[in-house]
């Protein structure tokens, strides 16, 4: 069933060369051999995805649909190849053609597309629907501009822009004549005609969405679906009378404001900014989206009226909520429904996903602007939220309640209480997170309709995340239980019967072992950066949020450091933290953080103390690709956000499947692990949610612990005094000890302190005990099983989108 053997490959890859470039292998550069790679793999892509959307017109099945405001798909050409089940082939075709395939996909830019869990979980679910041959297809914006690429100048974040499209197109398939056009702003005529009200939206901005296709293969299927991107483009041609005039910049106005759209993500990760450009964008990818749906569901079926049971959109987060109001105003004013029935058929078509539970992350836009630029969704959504809150009113008699539940209130518009009256299914992304939401966040909103809150566990996509990044430890797995754990996650479960074998252990440990050297020369030949393969590979990456605590992490290096100073034999063996995170380009406390990292690594770099036993790495633009080659060669994944903050976390999880042991608090989907692994296999410490919102409502007064405890005192100290480079960190400092119109130490880092230092102590320990380390990481592979994405989206087809899949 493979697409190509090596022999058709070449001359595949020969002939696009000729066509596209007219060159031959000998005379294309790398980039134009990769770019004929993406080119062959993805004509293959679309013959498959004719099949299947072929095949799901005829067996008149129901599609979901995945809205995301970000998919962060990372490089495509391996993972196409490895689906495609021809990695092989390619590898050697590009051989004989006098190509080095890992140069190549090195080459390939990372399709940024999204900023971190959120974006990266939407591109693993996308892989899991293609392999559970679930019909399916994501919708997003095809920015410009992904995540902006991060170098450290002199310690600091400075932000570059990210330039996917050169290479990165050749996945993308234009589709000019799908195109749909998307209105914003203008006034609204009503009249009556043939006894039904009509609404026109006159004097509107017009833009023109046009989508970009990328294919998704699915792995061990001929399933292909597809991920629509929807480009922006101007409707009015520049306007030739102004230009003929002189007026160049005039001329070109409305292309520049039309493709502003589309132009950049925002790169805002867990906080909400309310600019309109935002706005504009979500609405633009959702009317697009919610159109191109309509138009093929009319042209199938030639009614509405049965929408729902044909499709279901997913809706990732709040971002694109406004599917709501848009799907009613589709049924209403272009299909002619009344409410009712068009309330009926948009309450069974849509679900929501909820990712986070920090307040400032909650979107909420002020009713001015929403009506300025959506006058029709406007009237829409005000109607929805006048009759959610009468049946609120009606169930409680309680004005607070109903204050809470509002989906209007005091002239702001509430997304996800949109969502919830909107929305067929709520659910969070952790148990824990999901008992948050209906204890907590939406307690009233759950109390009148219960029925709808539900939990489903992150997942992440194994097949990316342990076969095709860490193919030594795949050969190891199959080795030892066969190839079934590819298709069934669970399968890893056979690995825990080894764990008494010694010579598993010892190839497990040399796995470890090997991947660590590689990804020392990566990093020293990306950064040049020295990393010692025989130090400890401590690792913490994931977006620089202070919820996060980061900074944690880095008190407790300062601490060590401090040790050192006072005993240089304190540490016996050599220690390696590595650090990666962007942060949000206006977040300035999460800049400080990132220049502390730096500070501090560069103190610790220039202490001959530290020599062989200490080292501290800032690893520059963490991003998908980069992930990648780390993951393989982590031996501990930090997870150590405050209780109760961290949805679920998915980095924990690809940790834990490469074998790295978790130093990590009971939040998110930490907890879940800690289910399947016992306290034996991970390293927890510190405060439950149940005693963080205790202690917050006690008063919690960290200078006390300043005051009592003499290595906290010592290690905040050298915060303000800081290090060789003259900077100091005292606004680290006063944040910690009192605040900065923000409660002090908001995430209770110094009252986790001790208990994280006592965590990496326990660590450090088992790290002396190969043998149990060993048999550690292997219980961790084995149970890892479980955060399968396979898993997820099962749970999503089953429980929420009521579609079949391929069960294996
Ligand atoms: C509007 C600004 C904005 C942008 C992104 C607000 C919120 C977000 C996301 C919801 C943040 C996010 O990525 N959340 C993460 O989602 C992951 C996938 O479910 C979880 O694993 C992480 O715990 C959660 O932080």
């Amino acid at each position: 069933m493979t697409a190509f053997t090596t022999n058709q490959l070449e001359e595949a890859l020969t002939s696009k060369l000729m066509v596209n470039f007219g060159k031959t292998a000998e005379e294309a550069s790398d980039a134009e051999m990769l770019r004929a790679c993406a080119l062959v793999l993805r004509d293959a892509m679309a013959l498959r995805g004719v099949e299947t959307r072929k095949e799901t017109k005829r067996g008149e099945k129901r599609m979901v649909h995945y809205l995301s405001l970000e998919f962060l798909m990372g490089r495509s050409l391996q993972k196409n190849a490895y689906n495609l089940g021809i990695l092989p082939q390619l590898k050697e075709a590009l051989g004989h053609l006098g190509f080095q395939a890992g140069d190549l996909f090195e080459l390939e830019p990372d399709a940024g597309l999204g900023n971190g869990g959120l974006g990266r979980l939407a591109a693993c679910y996308l892989d899991s629907m293609s392999t559970l041959e679930i019909p399916a297809a994501g919708y997003s914006i095809c920015y410009d501009l992904g995540i902006f690429k991060q170098k450290i100048v002199e310690g600091q974040q400075v932000e570059l822009p990210d330039n996917w499209k050169g290479i990165g197109s050749a996945w993308l398939l234009p589709k000019p004549e799908e195109a749909q056009q998307v209105h914003f702003g203008g006034t609204l005529r009503e009249f009556w005609d043939n006894g039904h009200l009509h609404i026109v939206q006159e004097g509107a901005t017009t833009v023109l969405a046009v989508p970009c296709d990328m294919e998704i293969a699915g792995y061990d299927t001929r399933h292909t679906n597809v991920l629509r991107l929807w480009d922006a483009k101007s409707l009015k041609p520049v306007d030739m009378s102004l230009y003929s005039k002189g007026e160049y910049f005039k001329a070109t106005e409305d292309e520049a404001m039309a493709e502003v759209i589309a132009k950049v993500l925002y790169p805002d990760d867990n906080h909400v900014e309310g600019k309109s450009l935002r706005l504009k964008q979500q609405y633009f990818f959702v009317s697009a989206t919610i159109q191109s749906i309509a138009e093929k569901h009319l042209a199938a079926y030639g009614t509405l009226t049965n929408f729902h049971e044909k499709n279901v959109i997913q809706i990732n987060d709040t971002h694109p909520a406004l599917v709501i109001p848009e799907l009613m105003r589709i049924l209403i004013d272009d299909a002619g429904m009344s409410w009712d029935q068009a309330w009926d058929i948009t309450t069974h078509s849509v679900a929501y996903t909820n990712h986070t539970v920090l307040a400032e992350a909650l979107e909420k836009w002020p009713q001015d602007l929403f009506q300025r630029i959506l006058p029709r969704i406007w009237q829409i959504t005000a109607e929805i939220a006048r009759r959610w809150q009468e049946k609120c009113e009606n169930f409680f008699h309680d004005p607070e309640k109903v204050r809470d539940t509002a989906v209007v209130w005091d002239g702001v518009v509430r997304m996800a209480n949109l969502c919830i009256a909107g929305g067929m299914s709520v659910n969070g992304v952790s148990a824990l997170h999901s008992r948050i939401l209906k204890t907590d966040v939406f307690k009233n909103a759950s109390e009148m309709e219960p029925e709808k809150f539900t939990n489903v566990t992150n997942g992440i996509d194994h097949r990316r995340w342990l076969a095709e990044i860490n193919p030594r430890l795949d050969g190891l797995i199959c080795d030892l239980t066969g190839g079934a754990y590819l298709m069934q996650p669970q399968a890893l479960r056979k690995l825990d019967a080894f764990a008494g074998d010694r010579d598993v252990l010892l190839r497990l440990a040399r796995i470890k072992q090997e991947n660590k050297k590689d990804f020392a020369a990566y990093v020293k030949k990306q950064q040049g950066a020295v990393l010692d393969p025989e130090s400890i590979f401590d690792v913490q990456v994931k977006r620089l949020h202070e919820y996060k605590r980061q900074l944690l992490n880095v008190l407790h290096i300062i601490a060590l450091y401090q040790r050192l100073q006072d005993d240089p034999n304190a540490i016996v063996r050599p220690h390696t933290f590595l650090f990666g995170a962007k942060a949000a380009p206006g977040y300035a406390v999460a800049k400080r953080i990132i220049h502390l990292i730096n500070s501090l690594a560069d103190q610790i770099d220039h202490d001959p103390v530290c020599k062989g036993k200490l080292k501290v790495v800032f690893l520059e633009n963490y991003r998908v690709s980069l992930a990648e080659h780390l993951m393989p060669a982590s031996e501990v994944s930090q997870q150590i956000s405050t209780a109760g903050k961290e949805a679920s976390g998915t980095g924990n999880m690809k940790f834990m499947m490469n074998g790295a042991l978790t130093v990590g608090t009971l939040d998110g989907a930490n907890v879940e692990m800690h289910d399947v692994l016992g306290d034996e296999n991970m390293f927890l410490f510190g405060l439950h949610t149940d005693e963080v919102a205790a202690l917050r409502r006690e008063g919690y007064v960290p200078q006390r612990l300043y005051n009592r405890d003499p290595v906290i005192h010592r290690v905040l100290d050298a915060l303000k005094t800081g290090f060789r480079d003259g900077v100091s960190y005292d606004d680290l400092y006063g944040r910690l000890l009192f605040g900065d119109r923000c409660p002090a130490d908001e995430y209770l880092l110094l009252a986790d302190f001790a208990a994280y230092c006592d965590a990496e102590k326990r660590m450090a320990a088992a790290y002396e005990d190969p043998v149990k380390w060993n048999e550690m990481s292997l219980h961790n592979i084995a149970r890892s099983g479980v955060f399968a994405a396979d898993r997820a989206v099962a749970e999503y087809a089953e429980r929420i989108w009521h579609v079949p899949y391929r069960r294996s």
